[in-house]
């Protein structure tokens, strides 16, 4: 009698085992036939175009051409060492009204041309909301 139930559990195991192979065997061959035809993505990974038409957060978005303005005001501060200054200047037509704020300079050396107190013509680059001062001389 114990010979026969383990036996019995013995066929039960290889069938089931059997079974069990069966499976994931179909599935592996289910899995390449379609790839091979088509192409390499996976189509689990059809989606994410999707993503990048939604421009979620962790897509980065499309860049603005640069754009340059030209502009007038009266020098603050500077800070030749850290390449900024402050600025009272008056509307960039297209781009700011009149505020006082700081520019980032191109060239540290722009700074040394002016003085502040000084009223200054200026050319702003604008870089996707990255402002840097190109530009820097004392207003005739
Ligand atoms: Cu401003």
């Amino acid at each position: 009698m114990p010979n026969l139930l383990k036996c019995t559990a013995c066929v039960l195991v290889v069938l089931l085992s059997a079974a069990c192979a069966q499976g994931p065997k179909s599935e592996v061959k289910a899995g390449p036939t379609p790839q091979a035809g088509a192409s390499p993505i996976p189509w689990g990974t059809v989606e994410p175009p999707r993503q990048v038409g939604g421009g979620s957060s962790g897509t980065p978005q499309p860049r603005l051409p640069v754009r340059t303005f030209r502009g007038r005001g009266v020098v603050r501060l500077i800070n030749i060492g850290e390449g900024w200054f402050e600025i009272d200047h008056e509307e960039i037509e297209g781009f700011m009204p009149a505020m006082q704020m700081e520019w980032m300079v191109k060239d540290k050396s722009m700074l040394r041309t002016v003085s502040v107190g000084d009223r200054v013509d200026f050319t702003l680059q604008d870089d996707n909301g990255s402002e840097v001062v190109t530009e820097l001389r004392k207003a005739p």
